[in-house]
């Protein structure tokens, strides 16, 4: 069984979202998704729309997910890698070359995947607020 890892904070949950995740489950048999907690967005200067308990209860009706963990440090990865015995880290391409993961190469392999365009949490936040919505 081919264990999969993926991290992220999944807020106002869209497409770009599902399609990183239906690839990331399509390198393995297993996917993990490590959900940033609210402390740890908080730490990042980042306030999510849905707190952490409403992000899980989404992500896990996803059918290419099969077990959401809290993320709650940037530190934590190597032991996720190892007690959840994982093959492969996946990244959205924004993470490519990162320190934030490059490291996670000694434990496992590493894979960054393109970039849905055109659609992200903040731009729907921005397009919300647009004046001149139709
Ligand atoms: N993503 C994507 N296409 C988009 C938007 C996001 O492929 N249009 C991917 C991101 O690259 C990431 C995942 O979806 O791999 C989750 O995106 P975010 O919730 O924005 O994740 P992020 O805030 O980058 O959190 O420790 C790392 C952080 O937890 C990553």
């Amino acid at each position: 069984m081919k264990r999969v890892l993926t991290y992220g904070t999944f807020d106002l949950l869209h497409y770009g979202h599902i399609r990183l995740l239906k690839r990331a489950k399509a390198l393995g048999d297993y996917l993990i998704v490590a959900l940033s907690t609210d402390a740890f967005n908080a730490g990042k200067g980042k306030t999510a729309y849905y707190n952490y308990d409403v992000r899980k209860e989404m992500l896990e009706a996803i059918r290419y997910v099969d077990l959401v963990i809290p993320e709650e440090t940037w530190e934590q990865k190597i032991n996720d890698i190892k007690q959840y015995h994982v093959d492969i880290c996946v990244m959205g391409g924004d993470w490519a070359g990162s320190d934030r993961f490059e490291y996670l190469r000694d434990y496992c392999e590493l894979v960054y995947l393109d970039r849905t365009e055109g659609v992200s949490t903040t731009k729907t936040k921005e397009d919300l607020h647009s004046e001149d919505l139709p």
